[in-house]
């Protein structure tokens, strides 16, 4: 189990549809990412850049290489439309580096 986080792009002006598809997350999703060792996860906005930061603890995958899924790959382009995404519909996505931990 590791904690992990990464960066992507909202377009401006979307943070309160973002937050409602993600308070509607479809249970198929959230079954999906649970069951491939995503816990834990949240996301959060950055407004002055509209920059999201993804967190999760994973024990394999991250939630960022699940597209071979039926359901990410529809989740994905569920949400195409607010977010910088590359031409597979997933979201532009950046590892974020690690420089501090207090357990
Ligand atoms: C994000 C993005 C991520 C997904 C979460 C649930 O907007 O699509 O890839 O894991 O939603």
């Amino acid at each position: 189990m590791h904690k992990v986080a990464f960066k992507m792009k909202l377009k401006p002006g979307f943070k309160d549809e973002y937050k409602k598809r993600h308070d509607e997350i479809w249970p198929e999703l959230s079954a999906l990412l649970k069951a491939n060792g995503i816990s834990d996860y949240t996301i959060f906005l950055d407004e002055e850049t509209n920059t999201l930061f993804g967190v999760q603890i994973q024990s394999g995958q991250s939630s960022q290489d699940l597209g071979s899924t039926e359901i990410v790959q529809k989740w994905w382009a569920y949400m195409a439309d607010i977010m910088d995404t590359n031409p597979d519909n997933s979201p532009v996505s950046t590892p974020l580096t690690k420089v501090f931990h207090l357990d």
